[in-house]
């Protein structure tokens, strides 16, 4: 009667000891599943640059240049002008329409057009810098 008894707990020991090095193994397998899921889980990916916000009517003043140098744009168009320059510029109508004032190096001005029309502009501060408003 003994011997039967030990001998069942025996078994029921090394059933319980089953399980648990099965469950320690399966604890594992997740583990290492985890682990693999997560290095190649795509929202763990560095994100890529910012894309440029893009301003369709700005100018952008650069290096003495207007950029574009021709902007089309529809009557009502407020056109922004950024010096990007360390100087200041301007942007001024050649016949006298319009005129940004100065633009100190980084700030930006606006001026909405409300006529239509082509204006060839220029820098007040440095002559040779031109371009060209087309207003549709
Ligand atoms: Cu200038």
């Amino acid at each position: 009667m003994n011997w039967r008894t030990r001998t069942l707990a025996d078994k029921q020991t090394l059933g319980i000891f089953s399980l648990a090095v099965l469950a320690v193994l399966s604890g594992l397998a997740v583990g290492l599943w985890g682990c693999n899921s997560n290095s190649s889980n795509p929202y763990g990916a560095a994100p890529g640059p910012a894309p440029v916000p893009t301003s369709p009517n700005t100018v952008l003043i650069s290096g003495y240049a207007y950029s574009p140098s021709t902007m089309t744009v529809p009557k009502n168009t407020t056109v922004t002008w950024k010096n990007n320059d360390a100087v200041t510029h301007t942007a001024t109508s050649d016949n006298s329409a319009w005129d940004t004032g100065s633009i100190v190096s980084g700030a930006s001005k606006s001026l909405t057009f409300t006529t239509t029309g082509t204006f060839t502009y220029h820098c007040t501060v440095h002559p040779m810098m031109t371009a060209t408003i087309i207003v549709q």
